[in-house]
C-alpha cells in the first residue's frame, strides 16, 4: 500500500464526459415529436438504451424490449441508427479536440480528457471547463452530457455518473478529498468492477465499499492475483490513471467488399480498382503509405486465399497499388470470386522523416559489392529486383509472414485479424504447409518434386506425400531438379503453381524474376549445404563459380548433376554436420566464390 500511495500524482487534471442517454437523445433530436416520450432504442428482444422517462419505470439497457414494454406499457420503440450516432460523435469530439488533442474515447458517447495545460494556460478551474465544455457540446449537437473532474482517470468516470443527467461534479486534487470521496463509494460504481468480482468480493470477503478494500488487504493480497490484489488497493486508496497513454501504432489499414459471386474477369478488376481507391482514400486521410499490399479472395465456394507483395518504396496512390493488386489477382484468375479485400501494412506516416529509409537493403548490398554476386545474395527475405525499379516488388510473402520477418513484423496480427471472420479453409492448411515446410528446410532441404500437379484441396495430403519422400528419399530433390532443369531451372519448385516446395514461399506466376531468384536463392543455399557438409570438397566453389559464369540453365543442370553423382549424405549426417558448427556464414561463402572467379 505504501508503493501504491508513493505513486499517487496529483499534478494532472482530468475530465470525463458522458452523453445522456445518447442514442434516445439523438433520435429525439431527429424527431422532436419523441420528446417527453418514454423510448426505447431497440427491439423487442433487446434494448440499447432507454430515456430518462422510460428509466423512470424500470426499462434499461440490455433489457429484453418485450420486458419493458411489461414495466412501462406505454414504451415507444425506435430502431437503432448508428450512423446518426456516429455522426454526433464526431461533432462531440470535435469539441474535446480543442481541449485535450490526445483525449481518450472510449465509446461513441464517453471521452477522457486531459485538462491540465488549459487549466494553466487559460488560468481557470477544472470547473470552470467542465461548464464550458458542457455548453460547447451542446451547442455543437443539442445535445446534453454529464461531466466529471478528478485527478486521475478512475475517479473522474465515477464523478460524471453523479450528477447525470446534464450535469457535472467535480473532485479537487487534494488527498484528503479523494479518500474521503473512495471510502463510501460502493464497488460496483468502478470501471472494471462488474457484477460478478462484486458479488465474490461482497460475499466472500464481505467488501461493499472501496474503504473496505484497504481493510481487507491481506485478504485481497492473499486471494488473488497480485495484479488484481493491486488493483483493489488502488481502487482503495483512489488511485487511477494520470498519464496519457502512448497510442498504439496502426499496424495495418485495409478494405474489403462482398458482392454476389461473379467470374467476369472485367467486372471483377473494376471492383479491385475501387477497393484500390478506397485504400488509397484511407491512407491518405490518416497520412500513411504502406509497403506490403494484401489481396484477400473469397471465391464462390467461400475457399479463402490471400496474397501478398512486399514493395521496395513506401506507397499509397490508387495507380501503385492498383499494379501490385492487379499482378497478384491476374495470378489467380480465373475463379469466381465473392469477395475481395485489400489491405496495407508495414506503414509509415507521411510526417515521419526519420522512417523515409535510406537503409540498404541486402540485394542493394550485394549488388554493390559484385554485381555478378546479386542473384545468390538475395534471400526470402529480400529478393532482387532485377528490373531495377525502384517501386519493383521485392518479397511476396505468405499471409501471416511466417517467411519474411521483414514484412512480419507488426504486419502479422494485423494481418489475421483481417482474416478472423472469415471460414478459411484453405489458411490453416497452407500454414501447415509452411510449418511443415521449414521444419524440412532445418532437418533436410532434400524434398522430393512431382508436386506441381497438386490442389490446394490437397495441400494436407501433399504434405504427407512430401513427408515420406523426405524420409524415404533423401537427395532426390537434387535429381529430380537435375532432371526438370534441362527445361527452366526452378520451375518445378512450385507447388500448385505458386508455393515454393522447399519453404512455402508464395510467388505466384506473374513473378517470374522474383521465382527465378528465388529458385537460385535455393540452390545456392543447397551448394552451401553441401559445403556445410564436407567442407574439405572443394567441388562447391567450383560448381558456383560455373553457375555465376553463365545465364543459362544449362550449367546449373551440370551443376545438379554432379550434385547428383555424389555421395548423398544422410539425413543424420547433414543434421549432425550442422549442429557441429562447421555452417559458414553466406558473405564468407560468397567470398570464396568470388576468389575463384
Ligand atoms: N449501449 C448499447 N448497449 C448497452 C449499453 C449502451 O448499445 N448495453 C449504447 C446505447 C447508449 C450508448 O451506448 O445510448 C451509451 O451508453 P451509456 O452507458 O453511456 O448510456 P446512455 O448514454 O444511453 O445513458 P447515460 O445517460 O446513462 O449515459
Ligand atoms: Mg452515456
Amino acid at each position: 500500500m505504501l508503493e501504491l500511495e508513493a505513486s499517487r500524482d496529483l499534478s494532472k487534471i482530468w475530465l470525463h464526459t458522458d452523453m445522456d442517454a445518447f442514442y434516445a437523445a439523438v433520435e429525439t433530436l431527429e424527431d422532436p415529436s419523441l420528446k417527453g416520450k418514454p423510448l426505447a432504442v431497440g427491439s423487442m428482444s433487446m434494448i440499447t438504451t432507454a430515456s430518462y422517462e422510460a428509466r423512470k419505470f424500470g426499462v434499461r439497457a440490455a433489457m429484453p424490449g418485450f420486458i419493458g414494454c411489461k414495466l412501462c406499457p406505454g414504451l415507444v420503440f425506435v430502431r437503432p441508427n448508428f450512423e446518426r450516432y456516429t455522426h454526433y460523435s464526431e461533432l462531440t469530439r470535435k469539441v474535446f479536440q480543442s481541449y485535450d488533442p490526445s483525449f481518450i474515447a472510449t465509446s461513441l458517447d464517453e471521452a477522457y480528457l486531459n485538462i491540465t495545460s488549459v487549466c494553466i494556460e487559460r488560468s481557470i478551474t477544472g470547473e470552470e471547463v467542465a461548464t464550458e465544455l458542457r455548453a460547447a457540446i451542446h451547442q455543437e449537437t443539442g445535445l446534453t452530457c454529464s461531466v466529471g473532474v478528478a485527478p486521475n482517470r478512475m475517479i473522474a468516470k465515477v464523478c460524471s455518473d453523479i450528477n447525470k443527467p446534464n450535469g457535472q461534479f467535480i473532485l479537487p486534487n487534494d488527498r484528503e478529498a479523494v479518500l474521503t470521496f473512495v471510502y463510501t463509494l460502493p464497488i460496483r460504481k468502478i470501471g472494471g468492477i462488474g457484477k460478478v468480482t462484486e458479488q465474490k468480493l461482497r460475499q466472500v470477503l464481505g467488501i461493499s465499499t472501496c474503504q473496505e478494500m484497504l481493510q481487507k488487504a491481506a485478504f485481497l493480497c492473499a486471494l488473488f492475483s497480485e495484479c488484481s490484489a493491486d488493483f483493489f488497493l488502488s481502487v482503495g486508496l483512489g488511485l487511477g490513471g494520470t498519464e496519457t497513454p502512448k497510442q498504439r501504432q496502426r499496424k495495418s489499414i485495409g478494405c474489403e467488399r462482398t458482392f454476389i459471386a461473379t467470374d467476369d474477369s472485367s467486372l471483377l478488376f473494376e471492383k479491385l480498382a475501387n477497393l484500390a481507391e478506397n485504400l488509397m482514400d484511407d491512407l491518405q486521410k490518416e497520412g500513411l503509405k504502406g509497403k506490403t499490399l494484401t489481396l484477400k479472395l473469397k471465391t464462390a465456394d467461400f475457399e479463402v486465399r490471400t496474397r501478398a507483395v512486399t514493395t521496395r518504396g513506401y506507397i499509397n496512390s490508387k495507380e501503385d497499388i492498383l499494379i501490385y493488386a492487379t499482378k497478384l489477382l491476374k495470378a489467380e484468375m480465373p475463379l469466381s470470386l465473392r469477395l475481395m479485400g485489400l489491405r496495407m501494412s508495414q506503414l509509415h506516416d507521411e510526417k515521419d522523416d526519420s522512417s523515409t529509409s535510406t537503409q540498404k537493403t541486402i540485394d542493394i548490398f550485394f549488388r554493390s559489392s559484385n554485381s555478378n554476386l546479386n542473384v545468390n545474395g538475395t534471400n526470402v527475405q529480400s529478393i532482387t529486383n532485377i528490373s531495377g525499379q525502384d517501386n519493383g516488388p521485392i518479397s511476396v510473402t505468405t499471409e501471416d509472414g511466417y517467411l519474411v520477418p521483414d514484412s512480419g513484423t507488426g504486419a502479422s496480427t494485423d494481418q489475421q485479424d483481417f482474416f478472423v471472420h472469415d471460414e478459411s479453409i484453405f489458411i490453416p492448411e497452407q500454414r501447415n504447409l509452411v510449418n511443415y515446410n521449414n521444419e524440412a528446410v532445418l532437418s533436410n532441404p532434400v524434398i522430393g518434386d512431382g508436386l506441381g500437379g497438386a490442389k490446394i484441396d490437397d495441400v494436407t495430403h501433399t504434405a504427407k506425400v512430401m513427408n515420406s519422400e523426405k524420409l524415404d528419399d533423401v537427395g532426390q530433390f537434387i535429381s529430380h531438379e537435375a532432371t526438370a532443369s534441362s527445361g527452366k531451372p526452378g520451375q518445378q519448385l512450385w507447388i500448385d503453381g505458386y508455393i515454393c516446395s522447399i519453404c512455402g514461399f508464395e510467388l505466384p506466376p506473374g513473378f517470374e524474376e522474383e521465382r527465378q531468384e528465388h529458385s537460385d536463392f535455393h540452390f545456392a543455399e543447397s551448394l552451401q549445404q553441401e559445403e556445410t557438409v564436407d567442407s574439405k570438397r572443394p567441388i562447391c566453389s567450383e560448381r558456383l563459380a560455373e553457375k555465376q559464369c553463365s545465364t543459362t540453365p544449362s550449367p546449373k543442370k551440370k551443376l545438379a548433376e554432379k550434385q547428383c553423382s555424389t555421395t548423398t549424405p544422410s539425413p543424420k549426417k547433414k543434421l549432425k554436420s550442422s549442429k557441429g558448427g562447421k555452417h559458414i556464414p553466406i558473405d564468407a561463402f560468397f567470398a570464396k566464390c568470388k576468389k575463384n572467379l
